[in-house]
């Protein structure tokens, strides 16, 4: 009897710490393939992502990061999914202020830091392309991409991208940039592959 239990505990237990992890695990794959633009260093400023994925997406538990470094928005451009919250550091002897004109920003204006301080803001509009700013320094420009979901990517210096754990399906990959137009492309994600789509700007 004892070993009996013993072996529907272990039983349980194991259909406990497998099944649902089989059962509910969703099937995803990757959309990968090469950027190119007029001018090839701006490859690195194109935001590639997947539209149309539904779901409920969960901003990151941590802020993302841009620096102020060299009176220079470090990365330029940030994608990030709805709701995340971006921590802008000051990392120039000089100081810095971080502003918006763009409504869709709430036209924030987080003030005036030294080096080594930052502030906080929390993007909350999927759609948004936040233009970034600095009193200070008027020729500073960094810009924020607010998405719907976490499926996007930016470029390597080669143009090369990847979005990986895209769950399978048909959606439109679609391209940001500050000054190009927008490029789209229909492309459907098959689980465990690899779906190839080249975009050029
Ligand atoms: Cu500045």
């Amino acid at each position: 009897m004892q070993t009996n239990v013993a072996i529907l505990r272990t039983g349980i237990l194991t259909l406990l710490l497998c099944f649902p992890a089989g059962l509910f695990a969703q099937a995803t794959g990757a959309v990968t393939g090469t950027v190119t633009t007029k001018k090839a260093k701006e490859v690195v400023n194109v935001v590639v992502y997947v539209d149309g994925v539904q779901g409920d997406f969960k901003p990151p538990s941590e802020p993302s990061r841009v620096d102020q470094k060299n009176l220079t928005f470090t990365p330029h451009v940030l994608p990030v999914v709805k709701g995340t919250t971006v921590s802008f550091v000051n990392s120039d002897d000089v100081l810095h202020n971080v502003f918006s004109p763009d409504e869709c920003a709430e036209k924030m204006n987080l003030g005036t830091w030294p080096k080594g301080e930052s502030k906080t803001f929390t993007f909350k509009q999927a759609g948004c392309h936040s233009a970034l700013l600095c009193k200070v320094h008027p020729e500073m420009e960094g810009w924020v991409v607010v998405l719907d979901n976490p499926f996007f990517a930016k470029p390597d210096s080669s143009g090369k991208y990847t979005i990986p754990n895209v769950p399978a399906g048909k959606y439109t990959i679609k391209t940001w940039h500050q000054k190009y137009s927008e490029k789209s492309a229909p492309v459907e994600v098959k689980a465990g592959g690899s779906t190839t789509v080249d975009l050029d700007l």
